[in-house]
């Protein structure tokens, strides 16, 4: 029997790199995200190439209801969950306390922290039977704040301290938590966070060889990968050229 690996925020970035990564492996997948189109072309592409299993799953992290009710009626053959990787996550504007969209601080924590608390809460009967190793996609803005960072950064301190507690109040079941923290990777993010300014987004990346989601899925399925008795509890990654939130090392 194949291994499952349940993705969230799968229809792009990050997620979908491993989605594809892992789906190359000859694991099954269960692929979650708002945009349907998308997780419903992945499924198609990834069940054709790789010959794999794949559940769409189509709800927003944010909705508590809609989470419990899908994920506690997942059909039986879907229920064996080897690794879960929480990643479905956002930023929203990158402005200072005092100018910042109070609907974009609701919407980033309600994702980042709200969406990822319920989606595990909601499998961790079928994690613990199963040993799972859980992934939680924090940031190095989790380890450390930037000027106007600020609810976004705290979001992923959230997801910095759920993830050591996961680890202890988990201990006794055999799971594994690992919380990874990238730098700059090139996905949607900025696009997202910058509200569709292709520009502002692409500012952020000038002058580096930023990291993209390929290299962070191959890292993931890395850590999945060792024996049962390792666990990697986290991982910090940056480009090469970036030292922290705030040092970069462009090229002009
Ligand atoms: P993308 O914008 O490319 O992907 C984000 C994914 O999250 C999409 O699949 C999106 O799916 C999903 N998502 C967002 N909001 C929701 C929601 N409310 N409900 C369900 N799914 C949602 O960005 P990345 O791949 O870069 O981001 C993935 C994770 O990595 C995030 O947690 C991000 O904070 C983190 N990260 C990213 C870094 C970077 O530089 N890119 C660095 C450090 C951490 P859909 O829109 O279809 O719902
Ligand atoms: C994304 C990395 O530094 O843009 O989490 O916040 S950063």
């Amino acid at each position: 029997m194949s291994k499952i690996v349940f993705i969230t925020g799968a229809t792009s970035g990050i997620g979908k790199a491993c989605a594809e990564k892992f789906a190359a492996a000859g694991y099954d997948l269960i692929i979650t995200g708002r945009r349907n189109e998308r997780l419903l072309t992945l499924k198609q592409n990834l069940e054709e190439k790789f010959n794999t299993k794949v559940l769409t799953l189509n709800f927003n992290v944010q909705d508590k209801e809609t989470v419990f009710a899908t994920l506690n009626n997942l059909d039986d053959q879907w229920k064996k969950i080897d690794v879960l990787i929480n990643n479905a996550g956002l930023s929203l504007g990158r402005d200072s306390f005092l100018d910042a969209d109070i609907e974009d601080w609701d919407n980033m924590m309600q994702t980042n922290v709200n969406g990822l608390l319920y989606v595990t809460k909601a499998l961790l009967p079928f994690l613990i039977e199963s040993k799972a190793h859980i992934f939680n996609m924090g940031s190095i803005a989790g380890k450390e704040v930037y000027e106007n960072g600020n609810v976004y950064c705290a979001s992923k301190f959230a997801v910095d301290a759920i993830s050591r507690s996961m680890r202890v109040d988990l201990l006794k079941f055999g799971i594994k938590v690992t919380a990874i923290h990238p730098g700059a990777v090139e996905t949607e993010f900025s696009v997202v966070r910058y509200k569709g300014d292709k520009e502002k987004a692409d500012q952020v990346y000038k002058g580096l060889k930023p990291l993209t989601g390929e290299d962070i899925a191959s890292i993931i399925y890395f850590t999945a990968s060792l024996p049962q008795h390792i666990c990697i509890n986290e991982l910090s990654v940056t480009p090469v050229q970036q030292a922290s939130t705030y040092y970069f090392h462009r090229e002009s």
